[in-house]
């Protein structure tokens, strides 16, 4: 047993088409359990701190741009190895390969931009989580 917090974002694309309701529909249909959830827009700075691992990278200006563009949903979720669980309903980072059955085979594009816009974000480890939350929702 292995009760985990992860913190999920429903990006501007996603945000924008209308996605939020249905990736909230599966991550419930999946039994994970709805801790909290914000719109914003995020700013340059807080996501300076979530994406600081790409920081120097050829996408990473692009990737920022493109990640306060507008609003997202910030959603804190809780479940049994729900990291992992929300990073295999998410597929994978390239809409064009995800697996279908996947938000991202199923709902994403990736044409017409320079940087993945891929529907959501999901933590990829405990630690990543923990550090991610302390940005999105530093009050919990
Ligand atoms: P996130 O859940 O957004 O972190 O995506 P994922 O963990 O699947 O992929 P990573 B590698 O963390 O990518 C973060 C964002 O950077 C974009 N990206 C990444 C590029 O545009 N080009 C690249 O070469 C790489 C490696 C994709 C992700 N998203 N957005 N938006
Ligand atoms: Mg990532």
């Amino acid at each position: 047993m292995s009760t985990q917090r992860s913190l999920v974002l429903v990006k501007p694309d996603g945000f924008s088409r209308g996605l939020t309701g249905e990736v909230l529909r599966r991550i419930e249909a999946k039994g994970y359990r709805l801790v909290a959830l914000q719109i914003l827009t995020p700013s340059r700075e807080m996501l300076g701190l979530h994406y600081a691992e790409h920081e120097g990278k050829p996408f990473f200006e692009p990737l920022v741009d493109f990640m306060a563009s507008g609003p997202v949903t910030a959603i804190l979720i809780e479940g049994e190895r729900c990291i992992e669980g929300f990073r295999s309903l998410a597929g994978a980072t390239d809409p064009t390969t995800a697996a279908p059955g996947t938000i991202r085979g199923d709902l994403g594009r990736d044409w017409g931009h320079s940087v993945t816009q891929n529907v959501v974000h999901g933590s990829d480890s405990a630690e990543s989580a923990e550090r991610e939350i302390e940005i999105w929702f530093p009050e919990l």
